[in-house]
């Protein structure tokens, strides 16, 4: 019997929600709704539109549906760091303010005379960042006092949207383990950073296991469904897609706005040496961990474009990666992490700005050979990347799996194949969608895990890039 189970996959510049139908060993997926969403300024704070994210969640659930009169589940997963603080009726305080935004800039001082990075190291295993939700909730509780005052509970934004479906609150492992306020492992929050911090420890409940279900769905015509928490991390999904041997350790790079590069393994990596190296030992929606390097993805080419479509030139992807193809290389490696990067707006010039710094008195490039310096900069670093994870984990892998929206970009995927001097198998494209869809077959009793490879496999269209000699 056919069974449809439906994926909602929020990612930072865009939503959709799927539909995949198992049968015969693999899944059909059906893209029912897809729409772009970005942070705007609201109070002098970039947020979200969430009410926005909410109606079309919703709307793309109703469609599904519609089209699937059948399905049995859903799954809401989103990236990470952001959350919601509610008020005792369950109603947003503030607009879900995002990462980007540079309060937690203006707070890092005060923040850090009250937890240094060691002591945050060593009571997270995450690696300090102004975009953890600690740093956030720090500056919260300092900007904007009379809000937190008013704030009952504090909602990673999965959950928030798992609570909307079903009313029931919740802190799911994945998005909890990013947020730097959970211990080593993430199977609990750390009292140590909340009284630190002075985060009230009643904004939080228990960290909730993953690969389960909450509820019945209970928005209006929607209650056929059971949630799931499928896994509420979109990375932690999309590892859930990777096909491997359990029993050896597994390299990713999940490539979207954000390029997360690590390794698939049961306990965390915590020695000095890993601390130095900026590892994060986030969770997976199963009991494992993936500790991994967060560094700067294709968010730097999406700003470009944007930037590039109000000056009127060209900023079709398409077209952007055959120009960079056709561009000689121009040897130019720039700094990928540099704050600059971090913030929206005007990203040509501050990557024309750093190339310039790198006092090469080439002539003002142009978009081919901007791209391809991104590009070539963006797989340098995820080279540095692998032979860190190599040195700590002392295993040589026999390939980098390279998932998400990069996988589609050929040119990205050679010069990093190049670069790791390793072979690239890129894809799955939609790799959280796939790992939500697997983990919910699991949880509703439709699917052995022992059975997952062969649907990845039978599903998941894959490519292979040979490093060039
Ligand atoms: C990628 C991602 C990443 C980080 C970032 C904020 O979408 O989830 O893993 O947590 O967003």
């Amino acid at each position: 019997m056919p069974v449809t189970v439906l994926a909602v996959d929020l990612g930072s510049s865009s939503g959709r929600v799927v539909a995949g139908t198992y049968r015969d060993g693999r899944i059909d997926e059906v893209e029912v709704r897809r729409f772009p969403h970005r942070a705007r300024h609201i109070d002098g704070y970039l947020s979200w539109d969430l009410d926005f994210i909410r109606d079309e969640v919703v709307a793309g659930l109703r469609d599904a549906v519609a089209m699937f009169p059948d399905a049995i589940s859903v799954s809401v997963d989103t990236w990470g760091v952001d959350y919601v603080p509610l008020d005792g009726d369950g109603r947003p305080v503030t607009p879900g303010r995002c990462y980007r935004d540079d309060r937690t800039t203006r707070t890092l001082d005060g923040y850090c005379a009250r937890l240094d990075d060691e002591a945050a190291w060593a009571a997270t295993g995450i690696a300090p960042a102004v975009i953890n939700s600690s740093n956030q909730l720090f500056a919260y509780l300092t900007e904007e006092p009379e809000a937190a005052g008013r704030t009952e509970r504090v909602l990673f934004l999965a959950d928030y949207f798992t609570f909307l479906l079903t009313g029931i609150p919740g802190w799911s492992r994945s998005p909890a383990s990013t947020s730097g306020l959970c211990v080593p492992g993430a199977d609990a929050f750390s009292g140590d950073v909340l009284d630190a911090l002075g985060i009230p420890a009643s904004w939080f409940g228990a960290v909730a296991p993953e690969h389960a279900v909450v509820g019945p769905c209970t928005v209006e015509g929607l209650g056929q469904l059971t949630v799931v928490r499928a896994g509420g991390h979109d990375t932690a999904c999309a590892v859930h897609a990777l096909q491997r041997d359990t029993a050896r350790d597994a390299y990713f790079l999940s490539c979207g706005s954000w390029s997360v590069l690590g390794v698939l393994r049961d306990g965390p990596l915590l020695s000095q040496e890993a601390r130095e190296l900026g590892i994060s030992n986030e969770a997976r929606a199963d009991a494992g961990l993936r500790p991994l390097f967060n560094l700067t993805g294709l968010w730097i080419l999406q700003e470009c474009q944007r930037q590039w479509r109000d000056e009127g030139r060209t900023h079709d992807i398409v077209e952007l990666l055959r120009l960079a193809e056709a561009a000689p290389s121009t040897g130019i490696v720039i700094d990928t992490e540099d704050p600059r990067f971090a913030v929206p707006d005007a990203m040509v010039d501050r990557v024309r700005e750093v190339i310039d710094e790198a006092g090469t008195g080439l002539p003002t490039l142009d978009e081919g050979a901007i791209v391809r310096v991104v590009l070539e900069s963006l797989a340098t670093r995820y080279a540095d990347g692998v032979a860190a994870l190599d040195a700590l984990t002392g295993a040589r892998v026999p390939q980098l799996n390279l998932v998400g929206g990069g996988s589609r970009n050929a040119l990205l995927c050679q010069l990093t194949a190049d670069a790791v001097g390793m072979p690239v198998v890129a894809g799955p494209v939609e790799a959280s969608v796939l790992g939500s869809m697997l983990a919910q077959l699991e949880v509703m009793g439709h699917l052995a895990p022992a059975d997952r490879n062969a649907v990845i496999g039978a599903t998941a269209s894959t490519v292979r890039y040979d490093p060039a000699r």
